[in-house]
C-alpha cells in the first residue's frame, strides 16, 4: 500500500520558514482563515531559537508568566510555569505543547531548510528550493526565522585542528554534555556566556573566560512561582496582555516617569537598589532618561559597577569584569544567576583578551598574546549576526532577480520591519526596523502575525493577487528609525543591536527605538488608512 505523502503537492498558498513562537503561531492564524500553508524547519522539532539553544544555564530574561502566547485564553490559563524566570527546556516543552494542542505539526516538514527563494512576477508567486531538493510554490513567503538564529564562531585560525570538542551555545548539541573533571574555555560573555559560565564552572576542574568586553548583568533572583502566584495572576491575564501590548516593550516594567536629576542622591540611589533587588533588566527602568542622558546612565551604571566590585573578591578580577566602555543598557542588559560571584571560586579564571589578544586555537587549547590554555571544551558563547543574518542567508530573489542581501549591504531597507521595497508578497516577522528584540519577542510576533493575516485577508477580500512596499514609505521608514536613535546613547555602543559584532556589517540601528506600543498604533493607523504605503497592483 502506498503511504501518503503529506507534502505530495508542492504548491500551497503559503510558506512559512521556521517553527518558532513566530512560525507556529503564523501557521495556526492562517489555517484558521482556511489557508494551505507548509512550514519549513531545519530542526527536527519545534521551537526555533529554544530549539537550538539548550546549553545549561539557558533561561529567558523575561519572566515566565509574560513570555508566552496570549491569543489562547484556554493555553494561557491552562499552562502552568514553575519559575519567575522560565528555563529553555520548559519553553520548548510548553512550545511543544501549543504545537500538539492546535495540531500544528502535519503542515510541518522539518530537517528542511530553504535554500533559494524567487519572486515569480508572471504569477505572483514564490518559489521556493528547499534542502530536500524540492520546489515549492506559493502565494505568500513568510520569514519566522527569528532574530537570533544565525550564529557565529568567530574566525579563529587553527579550530580546525583543535582535538578537544567544541560546542557554540546557539547549536548545542542535544545529548547533554559532560563537562565533569575537564578544563573547559568559554568565549563571549554576552547573555548567552553570562549563563553558562556559573554552570559549567559548577562541573568543570578548570574554567578559563575569555572575556573581550566586559558586560552589565542584574541578577534574576530567580526562584520557584507558586500556583497561588500563577493563579492570581491569570485571574487579570487579559488585562496585563493588553497592558504589555501598549507599552514600550511589551514587558510590565516599572516605567519610571522621573528623570534622574528629579531626585536627590539619596533616593536615586535607593531606587537603584530597590530594582537590584527586585531583579532583572527592569534595572534601566529606575529613570527615564538612561537610555538618552550620559550623565544618568553613568549614574546607574556606577551604582552596577560597585556591585561587581562588592561581589567579587579579588579586585585586579573584579576590576576586569566592570564594564567602562559602553552606556549600561546600550549592548543589551544581562539577567543572571549567580554570575559574577563565579569569578571567586578556585577553578575560574578570567583572562582579558583585549590586554592579551586570542591569537590562535592550538590542537590543544587556546593561544593567547602571552600565554597557551590547554583546554579539554571550548564553548563559543559569541552570538549572532542579529537581525539580518538569517534572512539574508536565505538567498531571497525579489521581482528583478536581485538578492536581499545585496540590496541590504548599506544596512536593511525595510517599511514597518514587515517587507522591503522589491520584494512583493513577503512579509517578515519581527524583521529589521521592527521592535523586536528591544522587547518581549512573542508580543512583538504576535502583532506581526495578526497583522500579516489581517493584511492577506484583506487581499484575498479585495481579489489581489500581490502587495509591495512603496518606496517612499520605506526611505522615510528607514529614516525614522535611524533618527529615533540617533536621539539615544545606542549607536555609540559597539552592540548587535549595531551590526558591531559582525566584522564587515554595516553599523545600523537594527530595531525601531520608538516603542512597542506606538509601533502597534503606527501599524494600525496603516490599516485604518488603506494600507498606506502598499501597493496592490494584480487582482486575483
Ligand atoms: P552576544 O550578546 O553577542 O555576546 C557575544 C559575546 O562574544 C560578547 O561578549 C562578544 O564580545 C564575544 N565575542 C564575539 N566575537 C568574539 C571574538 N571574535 N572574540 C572574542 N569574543 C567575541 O551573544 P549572546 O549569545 O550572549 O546573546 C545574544 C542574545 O541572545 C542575548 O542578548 C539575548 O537576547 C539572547 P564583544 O562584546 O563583541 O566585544
Amino acid at each position: 500500500m502506498k503511504t501518503e505523502n503529506k507534502f505530495e503537492k508542492n504548491a500551497v498558498d503559503a510558506i512559512v520558514i521556521g517553527a518558532g513562537f513566530a512560525g507556529l503561531y503564523m501557521l495556526h492564524r492562517l489555517r484558521l482563515q482556511g489557508m494551505r500553508v507548509r512550514v519549513f524547519e531545519a530542526g527536527d522539532g519545534v521551537g526555533g531559537t529554544w530549539y537550538w539553544n539548550c546549553y545549561p544555564g539557558a533561561r529567558c530574561d523575561v519572566e515566565s508568566m509574560q513570555y508566552s502566547y496570549s491569543f489562547s485564553e484556554e493555553i494561557q490559563q491552562a499552562w502552568i510555569w514553575s519559575e519567575r524566570y522560565p528555563r529553555q527546556d520548559e519553553i520548548l516543552k510548553y512550545i511543544n505543547h501549543v504545537a500538539d494542542h492546535l495540531d500544528l505539526r502535519r503542515d510541518i516538514q522539518f530537517n528542511t531548510r530553504v535554500t533559494q527563494g524567487e519572486f515569480q512576477s508572471t504569477s505572483n508567486t514564490w518559489n521556493v528550493q528547499t534542502s530536500d531538493g524540492q520546489t515549492h510554490t506559493a502565494r505568500f513567503l513568510i520569514t519566522a526565522t527569528g532574530c537570533l538564529s544565525a550564529s557565529r564562531v568567530p574566525d579563529v585560525p587553527g579550530l580546525n585542528d583543535f582535538k578537544g570538542q567544541w560546542f557554540h551555545t546557539g547549536q548545542w548539541p542535544k545529548k547533554p554534555v559532560d563537562f565533569k573533571g575537564k578544563r573547559v574555555g568559554v568565549i563571549g560573555t554576552g547573555s548567552s556566556g553570562i549563563q553558562i559560565i556559573p554552570m559549567i564552572a559548577k562541573e568543570a576542574k578548570e574554567l578559563v573566560v575569555f572575556q573581550r568586553t566586559p558586560n552589565f548583568s542584574i541578577p534574576a533572583w530567580n526562584r520557584p512561582l507558586s500556583i497561588a502566584e500563577q493563579d492570581a495572576w491569570k485571574l487579570n491575564y487579559a488585562e496585563y496582555r493588553q497592558r504589555a501590548r501598549n507599552s514600550r516593550s511589551g514587558i510590565l516594567y516599572d516605567y519610571s516617569t522621573r528623570a534622574t536629576s528629579d531626585v536627590s542622591n539619596e533616593e536615586r540611589e535607593a531606587e537603584y537598589e530597590r530594582r537590584w533587588a527586585k531583579g532583572g533588566a527592569n534595572y534601566t527602568h529606575a529613570f527615564n532618561d538612561i537610555f538618552t542622558n550620559r550623565e544618568s546612565n553613568d549614574l546607574a551604571a556606577e551604582f552596577v559597577r560597585n556591585k561587581i566590585r562588592s561581589i567579587v573578591k579579588d579586585p585586579a578580577v573584579a576590576d576586569r569584569l566592570t564594564p567602562k566602555d559602553h552606556a549600561i543598557g546600550t549592548k543589551r542588559i544581562c539577567v543572571d544567576s549567580d554570575y559574577y560571584k563565579t569569578f571567586n571560586n578556585e577553578n575560574v579564571k578570567l583572562v582579558d583578551i583585549r590586554a592579551t589578544p586570542l591569537e590562535a586555537i592550538s590542537p590543544q587549547g587556546i593561544q593567547t598574546s602571552d600565554a597557551n590554555y590547554e583546554l579539554d571544551c571550548i564553548v563559543f558563547a559569541t552570538g549572532y549576526d542579529a537581525v539580518t543574518g538569517a534572512l539574508e542567508r536565505l538567498n531571497l530573489k525579489g521581482e528583478k532577480g536581485q538578492n536581499l542581501k545585496d540590496e541590504w549591504t548599506s544596512g536593511p531597507r525595510t517599511y514597518l520591519g514587515l517587507m522591503s521595497v522589491g520584494f512583493p508578497n513577503l512579509f517578515f516577522i519581527t524583521g529589521p526596523g521592527s521592535p523586536s528584540i528591544l522587547t518581549n519577542v512573542v508580543v512583538s510576533i504576535e502583532q506581526h502575525v495578526d497583522w500579516i493575516a489581517r493584511c492577506i485577508q484583506h487581499m484575498n477580500a479585495i481579489q489581489k493577487s500581490k502587495i509591495q512596499a512603496q518606496a517612499p514609505a520605506q526611505e522615510a521608514w528607514v529614516q525614522r528609525v535611524n533618527d529615533l536613535a540617533k536621539n539615544t546613547l545606542f549607536p555609540a555602543s559597539a552592540s548587535w543591536y549595531m551590526g558591531a559584532n559582525v566584522p564587515g556589517k554595516p553599523r545600523v540601528f537594527l530595531p525601531f527605538l520608538g516603542g512597542l506600543g506606538t509601533y502597534t498604533e503606527i501599524c494600525e493607523q496603516v490599516i485604518s488608512d488603506g494600507y498606506r504605503g502598499f501597493d496592490f497592483p494584480s487582482s486575483l
